[in-house]
């Protein structure tokens, strides 16, 4: 930070530019998030010797995790786009703070290269990748043709954007429909339209193209074949910035509903040991290939032969991180942190060696009997579960009261056991043990999503969900 051309932050950046030549742990971070993830920032950093500088809305002011950082800072109203999301105030608690680093956490800012620049203009290293690689990976068909390059199986599908209606249509001629559209700044599977034939295909464009224009003001398209029931398996990357990339195996996550994960595991069941091993090794190339360092996501998904496609590369620390953690021993937000300050991983391939079974469950403040919908409200009552491999990653206590302006999750719930049998059976005790009085959670659908035999069966499928509430 520049004040009338005096650097105030000389102790630990005068000469390098952040993330990138320094090689001296961070005296103190900002973490620009809320919730559980921001607990888990503060609690890494407070192990590192690191200091924090919490921020926070008007509606998170009694947050439990705000004492635990050595300062907290208000950035506005309850509303995200006037706090959690308003660079300006994120920068300025930053300068106030006098931090030489921001952990951006999941979601608000953390794939907002504009972002991960001003924090580089202002000489504030970003806990996370380049602004440059996270633009190359943060653009979907960008993303693809650099996977294609970097040859990784993609879907067929177009060569780049659809400049109209008729080019879509030709290409969809030509792999066959099924086909699915896909806006190139899609997220959330906004933007996307499957379409079964040339008349449903016009429609499908308009819609999806006028979708993604409103919601991400960008309205460029691609093409690809459409795969039914696929699995979702995402492969956990780790580079730094000396040259290393590894990777953390995968995880499973396709026991989702409507674009949102329920369930995630590792390692994924049913996976090919062939298919397994090409599959990250493709992860780390495609990762290479985009000068990505930090940690990252590159999603698959794999069809009912068990061929895998690359589908897209997510540029954050994710909410599912613990499974890989937990079957890997390794803490990816320290090594985000070690990274970020300059250090190198220090570690090989061969050394990161999968054990046991991780499984965790997404607790949301959701109604699963009401359509899922929302329930804010205050927590009347809570117990914790507890014991042997069992992991509960939550901001929420007796008296929190879950907020309608953020997103419904109000804990993870992780377990890790030597097979997934016995995982499935801690998750069950764990959630059986876990009390949370006063709002509906999703508790008794996990429940009752473990006691499925498609499940113990790990017949388990992009659809797996909705197709078991169905019937
Ligand atoms: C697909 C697909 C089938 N075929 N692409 C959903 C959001 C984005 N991450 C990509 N998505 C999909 N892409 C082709 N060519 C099915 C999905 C998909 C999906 C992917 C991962 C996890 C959950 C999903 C739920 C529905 C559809």
């Amino acid at each position: 930070m520049l004040l009338g051309g005096f650097s105030v932050k000389k102790e630990c950046s005068a000469l390098v530019s952040p993330g990138v030549l320094r090689k001296i742990m961070f005296k103190r971070i900002l973490v620009a998030n809320r919730g559980e993830i921001a607990l888990r920032v503060i609690r890494a950093c407070r192990e590192l010797g690191v200091e924090t500088v919490a921020i926070y809305s008007e509606a998170d002011r009694d947050a439990v995790y705000l004492p635990l950082a050595d300062e907290a800072i208000c950035v506005g109203p309850a509303k995200a786009a006037e706090s959690y999301l308003r660079i300006d105030r994120v920068i300025s608690a930053a300068e106030i703070g006098n931090v030489q680093a921001i952990h951006p956490g999941y979601g608000f800012l953390s794939e907002n290269s504009h972002f991960a620049e001003v924090c580089r203009s202002c000489d504030i290293g970003f806990i996370g990748p380049s602004p440059e690689s996270m633009a190359r990976v943060g653009d979907k068909n960008s993303a693809r043709l650099l996977a294609r390059e970097a040859g990784v199986p993609c879907v067929p599908g177009s060569d780049g954007l659809l400049t109209n209606e008729k080019e879509a249509l030709q290409v969809a001629r030509a792999i066959g429909f099924p086909v699915l559209l896909k806006a190139t700044a899609g997220g959330g599977g906004k933007g996307m339209r499957v379409a079964a034939n040339d008349l449903s295909l016009s429609s499908a464009f308009q819609q999806a193209s006028a979708e993604a224009q409103a919601a991400f003001g960008n309205s460029g398209m691609y093409i690809e074949k459409y795969i039914e029931r696929p699995r979702h398996v995402e492969v956990q990357i780790l580079g730094d910035t000396h040259g290393t990339m590894l990777h953390l195996w995968e995880r499973d996550c396709s026991t989702q509903r409507r674009h949102q994960k329920l369930i995630e595991e590792s390692p994924s069941p049913r996976l090919a040991p062939e298919t397994r091993k090409a599959m990250c090794e493709a992860a780390v190339r495609l990762a290479k290939a985009a000068g990505y360092f930090s940690a990252g996501t590159v999603e698959f998904i794999v069809d009912q032969e068990g061929n895998f496609y690359f589908i897209e590369v997510n540029a954050r620390i994710q909410v599912e991180h613990p499974v890989t953690e937990m079957v890997t021993g390794i803490d990816l937000i320290k090594a985000q942190i070690r990274i970020a300050a300059g250090e190198p991983l220090g570690i090989v391939q061969h050394e990161i060696v999968p054990r046991g079974v991780a499984i965790e469950c997404r607790i949301n403040a959701e109604d699963p009997a009401n359509g899922f919908r929302p329930c804010p409200g205050r927590i009347e009552k809570m117990m914790a579960p507890g014991g042997f491999g069992v992991r509960f990653d939550s901001h929420a206590v007796a008296g929190y009261v879950v907020s309608p302006y953020y997103d419904s999750l109000v804990g993870k719930l992780i377990v890790h056991q030597p097979t997934r049998r016995e995982a499935i059976d801690t998750m069950t005790r764990a959630l059986r043990e876990l009390q949370i009085e006063g709002i509906r959670t999703t508790v008794p659908l996990h429940l009752e999503v473990l006691a499925n035999s498609a499940f113990h069966d790990a017949q388990v499928d992009t659809t797996f969900v909705e197709r078991m509430l169905a019937g």
